[in-house]
């Protein structure tokens, strides 16, 4: 590594003296006899002009030597003054897609087709950035509150969301399937730590082709034992969530910057309302009628709208869910209803959760309620002989919470290489 080789960030600290800088020709332009080359590093991008001096393609990695020199029209209201450039890694050949365009202007197929260029973009990489931290500041804030963080199997005998959107693997001549979430091993390892939380990927293989769904996306999983019911979930998710945008409207200025985005206001109380009340406010305030057993899109951008205007709020949870609605390991209660409940972020749902029935026998009623066979759950079932206590917990898509925060309006542009129905490269 070069000794003094200094980051785009730290150029004000070392104006009008010679410095040596290393990083990618992210744009270049000619103007005969004057050329401009647009550095970028891990740490911004800065215009670098030089006399009389060929440039090489866009994307060679290079290394360049001057001065840098305040200019209140450059980007950045610096610039260098260029006298020496090298080749690092000369491109062989120009990019597939224009990075340094404004992504916006290029075609959003095209920007995925070719991700594992595109992906050096700056809003790519700013939103994968945030992204990173807000997991980072979920470790920390869990791990300040005691939690443990888990790692459980990926391939499982059996789905624990229920439905059709398993994918199925051959494993060793027996069928088994990519876990949908880690909701049983999260439960039973709650039973070890009592708090535990998982960030990993899980895999769905939706049939709905949408702005919000992926076949593969980062869950952020948290389970939390011996709670007293489900307003415990929602102050951990709360509190939880606004640790995470603090720290992120800390260290990644620039990145929400480049998006034009706010953080949320972390003043407020999240309201929280039943799906009941819900529909009814919904009809009631924006005369939309609702059916079916969840809130459609529609009614959850309504749904948003009312809490950012009656609450000054980015988020609302809808609570008491119904039985019909939701998985069998959700806590019932007597009308029909249960302890489940989703977290809605400007009027998209991004979380599932609740509290849990943690009684054995009431646990087999709900499978069969749901015409579920006990005998396909059997090891998951012993856990629940030996002493579960009351717990919770929820699981947040991690590609909504950033796309959402950044108002990116697709997630997969929240994710690396996102896997769909129709894209399995890059
Ligand atoms: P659920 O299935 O609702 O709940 O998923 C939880 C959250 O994960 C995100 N999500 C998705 N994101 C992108 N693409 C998808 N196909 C996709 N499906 C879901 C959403 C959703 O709110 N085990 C429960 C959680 C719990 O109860 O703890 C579960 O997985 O943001």
């Amino acid at each position: 590594m070069l000794k003094d080789r200094v980051l785009i960030k730290d150029l004000p600290e070392h104006l009008e003296q010679e410095v040596i800088m290393q990083g990618w020709v992210h744009n270049r332009r000619d103007l005969g006899g004057i050329s401009f080359l647009i550095l970028r590093d891990r740490s911004g991008i800065v215009q670098c002009v030089y006399e009389n001096t060929d440039i090489p393609l866009h994307e060679s990695s290079v290394q360049v030597t001057g001065k840098p020199v305040s200019n209140k029209r450059a980007p950045g209201g610096l610039e260098i003054h260029a006298t020496k450039l090298e080749i690092i890694t000369e491109a062989k050949e120009p990019p597939p897609v224009e990075i340094s365009k404004e992504e916006w202007h290029v075609n959003p197929e095209t920007l995925l087709e070719y991700r594992h260029i595109s992906i050096r973009g700056l809003e790519a990489r700013a939103a994968l950035k945030v992204q990173a931290e807000l997991a980072t500041a979920m470790r920390n804030y869990l791990n300040s509150q005691d939690f443990t963080e888990i790692f459980s199997p990926k391939i499982v005998a059996a789905g624990a969301e229920g439905g059709a959107n398993l994918f199925e693997v051959d494993y060793y001549g027996k069928r088994a399937y990519l876990a949908q979430s880690p909701q049983l091993y999260k439960q039973l390892m709650m039973a070890v730590y009592e708090r535990v939380y998982e960030i990993a990927p899980v895999f769905r293989a939706e049939q709905s082709h949408t702005s919000r769904h992926l076949a593969e996306y980062l869950s952020l999983d948290v389970e939390m034992g011996f709670i007293k019911d489900d307003h415990d979930v929602m102050d951990l998710e709360e509190a939880l969530l606004k640790s995470m945008m603090a720290d992120v409207a800390k260290t990644c200025q620039k990145e929400l910057e480049i998006f034009g985005a706010e953080v949320p206001n972390l003043a407020v109380k999240f309201p929280r309302i039943s799906l009941f009340e819900a529909r009814a406010l919904i009809k009631d305030k924006f005369d939309y009628e609702t059916g079916g057993k969840d809130l459609d899109p529609e009614a959850e951008r309504l749904l948003g709208k009312w809490a950012k205007s009656e609450h000054d709020s980015d988020f609302v949870f809808v609570t008491n869910y119904p039985q019909a609605a939701r998985p069998f390991y959700t806590y019932p209660t007597e009308d029909g209803l249960t302890l489940g409940l989703d977290l809605l972020f400007r009027g998209q749902e991004i979380t599932s959760g609740g509290q849990r029935v943690h009684e054995y026998d009431v646990l087999i009623e709900e499978l069969k309620k749901r015409k579920m066979d006990p005998e396909a759950f059997a090891g998951y079932l012993e856990i629940f002989k030996h002493g579960m206590p009351p717990h919770g917990g929820f699981a947040i898509g991690a590609e909504r919470l950033t796309a959402l925060l950044l108002g990116i309006s697709n997630v997969r542009f929240a994710r690396a290489f996102p896997r769909d129905g129709s894209r399995l490269h890059p």
